[in-house]
Parts: structure tokens; C-alpha cells; sequence
């Protein structure tokens, strides 16, 4: 966070593309994938596309992996990789970098619709998995790596994996490059297939409309938070991990929690937990538009190590925005007036009685 500052400050504000996500008055609305048209499925993926090969605006440093301004983020993420997860504005901080990302591709790749949303409960149970119209390998984003025989004394396996190699078809396939950075924390450059390692098993435990009614179910935002987080082990998961894990599995980059974002599904299910968050918090909007807490250390729920976050909290993308506050984007559709987004959902989960 503060390299980008100080980056920031040699650079001017030239390098900034506004303070503000989207200037426009009116929300655009995300949809979810399978109900776009065959057009509007084929120029978001053309827009990923270019935003994988527009040139980085990270400064070069030695052996850099941040070679793309889809590398921007990524990096920032990687820096930032602790102290933006199991912590308050987990959800807030997320809920700013997908509007930067889908601000970049409609402004810097001419991309015209909103960032869709993965709504996984439609592709459980497990045995409904592999075949989700996100996977397709023509109209999506392709399928399973395929099969690597992994170690059955690692207990950091994902129970239920299936793949584990690079992805076998689809718009990324075949691209020995398609991935720059990590594994983990590493950021010198390092040239990668795009690997998944679906577990229908864990997406179908933790990806269910039972996981989503339970989350939605929760009476503050605290306890939301953690629902939504889950806990570090497998077992603890919630809609989160679901997503990260029934994807990327143990070899899978977007189940890797630094380089996460190297799958560009990785946009598609945070623009859905992103969702369940909006749906929790228009169940009492009012209040909702103002709850926030957890705390401003990586797992600290005790608060031994600092206190909670608040609606001044700031949240920082790199170079890719401005900084902004969780007050900022605790209204999707505060368009500038009442705060920094513009979006809606289509549809919003409700809490079925
Ligand atoms: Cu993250």
C-alpha cells in the first residue's frame, strides 16, 4: 500500500484514471453468465483478453512479473494479501477492486456491459459441477485441468480434486503464459498455464442455496463477515472458500489465495459473494448501508492486536483507482452522490422463511 503511495506521488495523478470507479448517473447492472447473450458472453471475454495484454502500470522492477494491467491488480492484491483477508473490509476492500476491474475493462478495453456475476447455486449439487455454462469451453471460460496425481499425506489437499494441470479447453487454453506471477507471494516473472483442480465434492458442500440461506441468515454485519470467510481449514469453509477451492482445488491458481485472481473466474464468483452481500444488506438496507465491523488485523477477532474497522477505513487498489473508504462502497449504486458506485444486481438473493 504505501509503495503505491509513493509511486503515486513520483508519477503525479497522471497515472490515475479518477478517483471514482464509474461517473455515470444511472447503475449499469450485472447479470449472471448464462443469461447474457452468445455476444455479450464473447466481448467479456475479448475484454479479459486485452486487459491480460495492456502493458502494466506497476513501475518495472527486476525479474518483474507485473507485466499487464490484469498483473496490476494481481499485484496489488499479492501485496496486500493479509491484510485484506479474514479481517472487516474483506468484503468492502473486494467489493472497490472488481468495480476498478470492471471500470478497466469498459474504459481501457471498450468493453460495454457490467461485470457479470457465477451464481454456483445453480450448479450444485456436485454432480451438476463440471457441466456449468461458466466452464463451457465455447461459450465460457473453459473447463478442469487436466488429471495430476497429487499426494494423499498432504494435508492441505483439497478433499475431492480432480484435475490439478492446465486447463484443457476454452479462451485460455494453450497459453503457456497466461500467468505471470506467484505461485504464492513470488512476483518476478514466472511463466504459467492456467491450471484448475475442480472439487464438485467442496462446491457442492459449501456452494448450495443451504450455505447461501444460512449466510443471509445472519443478524449483523460481523457475523455475516465470518460466515461469508469461514475459517482457515478446509472444514471451516463458507461461500467463499467454496468458490476458491471447488475451482481451483490444491493446484488450481485461483485456489491459491495470493494469486487468486489469475483465473479470470475469479471475478465472476466475487461479483457473486459480492451479490449475497448486497442481498444481506438490502434485507434492512437502511440499516445495512452503515453496519460495518471485524477487525483491522488479519484474524483478530479479539481485537488484541487493534480495534475494528469503521466507514473511514480506507481501502487502497494501487495503481489502478484512487484510494477510497469502506463508506464509500457500502451503497452499490450511490453514484457518486452517495458514494463511489454505480451498479445493481439484476436479481438479489431473499431469505427464504
Ligand atoms: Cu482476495
Amino acid at each position: 500500500m504505501h509503495i503505491f503511495k509513493s509511486i503515486t506521488a513520483l508519477l503525479g495523478t497522471s497515472v490515475l484514471v479518477g478517483a471514482l470507479p464509474q461517473k455515470q448517473q444511472t447503475p449499469i447492472v450485472r447479470k449472471e453468465w448464462r443469461t447474457l447473450s452468445k455476444h455479450e458472453k464473447s466481448s467479456y471475454i475479448c475484454a479479459v483478453k486485452c486487459i491480460l495484454r495492456k502493458p502494466a502500470l506497476t513501475p518495472a522492477f527486476d525479474n518483474t512479473g507485473v507485466l499487464s494491467r490484469y498483473d496490476d491488480l494481481i499485484y496489488t492484491h499479492i501485496q496486500q494479501t493479509f491484510s485484506i483477508h479474514y479481517t472487516g473490509h474483506f468484503l468492502a476492500w473486494h467489493r472497490y477492486y472488481l468495480a476498478i476491474y470492471e471500470r478497466m475493462l469498459r474504459e481501457e478495453c471498450g468493453y460495454k456491459g457490467a461485470q457479470p456475476y457465477w451464481d454456483w447455486t445453480l450448479d450444485t449439487p456436485a454432480g451438476n459441477w463440471a457441466s456449468s455454462p461458466v466452464f463451457d469451453p465455447v461459450t465460457g471460460f473453459g473447463g478442469n485441468g487436466e488429471f495430476i496425481q497429487g499426494d494423499p499425506n498432504n494435508p492441505f489437499e483439497v478433499p475431492g480434486r480432480t484435475g490439478g494441470g492446465c486447463v484443457q479447453d476454452g479462451p485460455f487454453a494453450g497459453i503457456q503464459d497466461m500467468v505471470h506471477l506467484g505461485p504464492a507471494d513470488s512476483v518476478t516473472y514466472n511463466p504459467q498455464c492456467l491450471k484448475r483442480d475442480f472439487s464438485p465434492y467442496f462446491a457442492g458442500r459449501y456452494l448450495g442455496m443451504n450455505q447461501t440461506q444460512l449466510t443471509l441468515a445472519a443478524p449483523d454485519f460481523g457475523s455475516f463477515d465470518r460466515v461469508v470467510e469461514g475459517g482457515p481449514s478446509f472444514e471451516a469453509s463458507g461461500l467463499h472458500g467454496g468458490g476458491h477451492y471447488g475451482v481451483g482445488g490444491t493446484y488450481g491458481q485461483i485456489g491459491d489465495l495470493y494469486v487468486s485472481l489469475a483465473d479470470p473466474i475469479f471475478y465472476l464468483h466475487h461479483a457473486n459473494l459480492d451479490r449475497v452481500w448486497w442481498s444481506w444488506q438490502k434485507l434492512n438496507l437502511t440499516a445495512r448501508l452503515t453496519d460495518i465491523s471485524g477487525p483491522i488485523f488479519l484474524m483478530d477477532y479479539d481485537n488484541l492486536q487493534g480495534g475494528n474497522v469503521t466507514l473511514d477505513f480506507p481501502l487502497s487498489v494501487g495503481v489502478s483507482a484512487a484510494d477510497v473508504t469502506i463508506g464509500d462502497v457500502m451503497n452499490i449504486a450511490g453514484c457518486g452522490t452517495n458514494g463511489a458506485l454505480c451498479y445493481e444486481y439484476d436479481q438479489v438473493y431473499t431469505l427464504q422463511g
